[in-house]
């Protein structure tokens, strides 16, 4: 695996044969789908970094600006001695503007189920802040995990969740998400999550059907990795990538559409599409600073502060546990 940040979707180092019967239960569902954290094979986190540099794709620039301007507010929120635990880690680089903003932080602990990304972040990290421990934790963070000794035994503990990958969650899954990581973290705890925000529709469609296609290509390397992993045969000119806001339901829904009636085979199943008829490969919600706040109100979450750009495109959004 290439060392890109991957600071999305928890699963990635799944084997093969979940990856076939995820696919499979996918493809024989009616609509098809396939679950979105197949995006990231090597090509895919490669391919995601170029889209978090698009001029159309607005929520890393607009969420690294949000950290630059108020990371001293936000470092207020850590008490001296904290252990600031960050939620599906990668390369950490959001994380360093906060360190660098809370020097009597105790420990960083970086979370991914990518421990090899992780432990190399962690060697460049205990270079840059030589005063800080750095305790990385291989884990998939939907599920529960044990945080090391010392973040544990910390006076309290900072969950960090940026990126808007809660986005990637169905609601339901977002609530569990929250919940775990409240049980994770512990009472008196607090959490900064970074969230896209409900917007125009034209600039939400945009970054995601950038002019360059690297948005599509993105989506269709999900194909590709299909006829890789699992012996498929889908014929890339075959489909094509869609990308459109459902205002109803605050999301982006990404889908790759088949072009013609065709047959394509995976795992040696045949799977029938008719023309036109598409796979629902992500969603990507948006939401109100408010509506995330009901959200992790309703799993115990206090809303405490929250700070956007000067366009409102994106939001940090911190909670706290009563103690
Ligand atoms: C990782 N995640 C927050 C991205 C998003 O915007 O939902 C994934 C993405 N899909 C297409 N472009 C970016």
């Amino acid at each position: 695996m290439v060392a890109v940040a991957r600071k999305h979707l928890p699963l990635q180092n799944t084997d093969v044969s979940e990856f076939e019967t995820d696919v499979l239960e996918g493809l024989r569902a009616s609509p098809k789908y396939v679950p979105a954290k197949y995006f990231y094979d090597a090509l895919g986190s490669h391919l995601f970094e170029r889209i978090t540099e698009l001029a159309e794709y607005y929520p890393t620039r607009c969420e690294m600006r949000i950290l630059r301007r108020h990371a001293t507010e936000i470092a207020e929120l850590v008490p001296p001695g904290a252990a600031l635990v960050e939620f599906g880690s990668g390369s950490s680089k959001k994380a360093r503007i906060l360190l660098r903003a809370m020097p009597k932080l105790a420990a960083y602990v970086p979370v991914d189920i990518c421990g090899e990304m992780i432990e190399q972040e962690s060697t460049e990290l205990r270079r840059d802040f030589p005063q800080l421990t750095v305790l990385p934790v291989t884990a998939d963070i939907c599920k529960p995990f044990k945080l090391p000794e010392e973040a544990q035994s910390a006076p309290s503990r900072i969950g960090f969740f940026p990126g808007s990958t809660i986005g990637n969650f169905e609601p339901h899954e977002a609530a569990a998400f929250l919940r775990n990581a409240a049980n994770i973290l512990g009472s008196g705890a607090s959490l900064i999550v970074g969230v896209d925000l409900i917007k125009s529709i034209d600039v939400l469609n945009a970054a995601y059907n950038d002019s360059e296609g690297v948005t599509a290509q993105f989506n269709l390397n999900l194909l590709t990795r299909i006829n890789r992993e699992l012996g498929g045969t889908f014929r890339l000119d075959t489909f094509e990538h869609h990308a459109f806001y459902n205002r109803e339901r605050h999301r982006i829904e990404m889908h790759l559409a088949s072009l013609k009636r065709q047959k394509v085979k995976v795992a040696g199943e045949t799977i029938d599409f008719r023309a036109g008829e598409t796979i629902h490969t992500e969603n990507s919600y948006k939401y109100s600073v408010e509506s995330l706040a009901a959200l992790a109100r309703g799993v115990g979450w206090l809303p405490s502060r929250a700070w956007t750009d000067s366009r409102k495109y994106f939001s940090i959004q911190t909670f706290t546990l009563a103690g």
